[in-house]
């Protein structure tokens, strides 16, 4: 197999709403996707990277040339038997893990799509209905975010996540538990967290919820240790896992009781096959999570999620979440059971509405071999 033709695209999409988290608003979508040519297969992925480096140190720009003046060239001409050989080939190039995840994924998509089996298969998943949940930002007032969250259960969500920071937490949590009793509610604080706040933390243990994430440092996992043994709510550690050692570790120590997978944090599909199975075999259930995606990224996301490791639900909601009009066809949706039900076409299973696409363009390239 050999990487033949590499296209970046740069669009602009408005979200339905803004979505407010510890570390900011966004309340635009400004995404890469690229397009990697593969034995006359054409596969595609999304770079998750944000406008601003918040969330992770990348961001759209900086992962636009990379993407550009480093990885593409790395790969472009290179062989390899199976996508599984393209993250190593990456490894010379310190971090950007979410601009590899763009460029590797879409090597496993026209991959799937040459060899006419769903992304799924090819990554070692069975097909099942997906449960899934809604990762809820941060709103106005506790009575706000209530009728969010019953409007969100209305349409199915079997979960819901709700994103914490000082000043929005306690009565936030309180409300929601007080109005729903029964449903499975865990919350996200991004960092906003340090560990002198642990006996404020521990007064989340009266909630019942399913976990706590990530509520120390982006770059910690000693202190989350700390922490987990003083809380009975699990941490779940997001940011401050890059690598499957990075979980080992962690695991280790007892920084953290559940995982979140995202593809882009840890640079591609295969470094998120080989975190799962870390995961899986210490025992620590997985779940997927989100970055806003347009319905490309989504379509990945639903095809990591058939792994057995996925034992909860992810934040992978339906294109309508954000998107008035998706980027595929047909857009992801939920059931009513709270589930999203995994293509069975070739590659990611959605069409790539290139019409569309076209309208929010604002920027390409085009990469061969030199
Ligand atoms: O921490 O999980 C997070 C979105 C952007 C950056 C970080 C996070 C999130 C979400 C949203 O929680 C998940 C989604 O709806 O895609
Ligand atoms: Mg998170």
């Amino acid at each position: 197999m050999r990487l033949e033709r590499v296209r970046l695209h740069v669009l602009r999409m408005r979200m339905k709403e803004p979505f407010r988290t510890s570390f900011g608003v966004e309340e635009e979508k400004r995404v890469i996707l690229v397009e990697a040519d593969v034995e006359g297969a054409v596969g595609v992925a999304e770079c998750v990277a944000m406008v601003e480096p918040l969330y992770n140190e990348e961001w759209v720009e900086g992962a636009f040339l990379m993407l550009r003046d480093f990885l593409a060239p790395a790969l472009l001409g290179a062989d390899f038997d199976h996508p599984r050989e393209v993250a190593p080939k990456l490894d010379f190039i310190r971090g950007n893990r979410m601009a590899k995840s763009a460029i590797e994924s879409a090597i496993w998509d026209a991959y799937a799509k040459a060899r006419g089996i769903p992304l799924w298969e090819a990554l070692g998943g069975s097909w099942r209905p997906i449960p899934v949940g809604i990762s809820v930002g941060i709103q106005p007032s506790p009575e706000a975010l209530v009728r969010k969250v019953e409007g969100y259960l209305a349409a199915g969500y079997r979960r819901v996540k709700l994103k914490i920071a000082p000043g929005a937490d306690l009565e936030y949590v309180a409300a929601v538990r007080r109005a729903f009793p029964d449903v499975p509610v865990m919350v996200d604080a991004n960092s906003a967290y340090r560990l002198a706040d642990a006996d404020h933390l521990a007064r989340l243990d009266d909630y019942d919820l399913m976990m706590i994430e990530q509520p120390l440092g982006h770059d910690d996992i000693v202190w989350h240790a700390r922490l987990q043994s003083r809380l009975r709510t699990p941490i779940c550690l997001d940011e401050s896992i890059h690598t499957p050692e990075d979980a080992e570790k962690a695991i280790a120590i007892g920084a953290c009781r559940v995982v979140n997978v995202k593809i882009g944090r840890v640079g591609g599909l295969e470094r998120s096959l080989e975190l799962h199975d870390v995961c899986r075999a210490a025992g620590v259930p997985v779940w997927c999570g989100g970055m806003l995606e347009t319905g490309i990224g989504r379509a990945h996301n639903v095809a990591i999620t058939t792994l057995p490791g996925f034992t909860l639900p992810g934040d992978t909601a339906a294109s309508s979440r954000y998107w008035d009009e998706d980027i595929i066809e047909p857009p992801v949706v939920v059931t009513p059971e709270g589930t999203i039900l995994p293509p069975k076409g070739p590659g990611i299973g959605y069409e790539v509405r290139w019409d569309r696409i076209a309208r929010v363009r604002e920027a390409e390239a085009e990469l061969v071999p030199s």
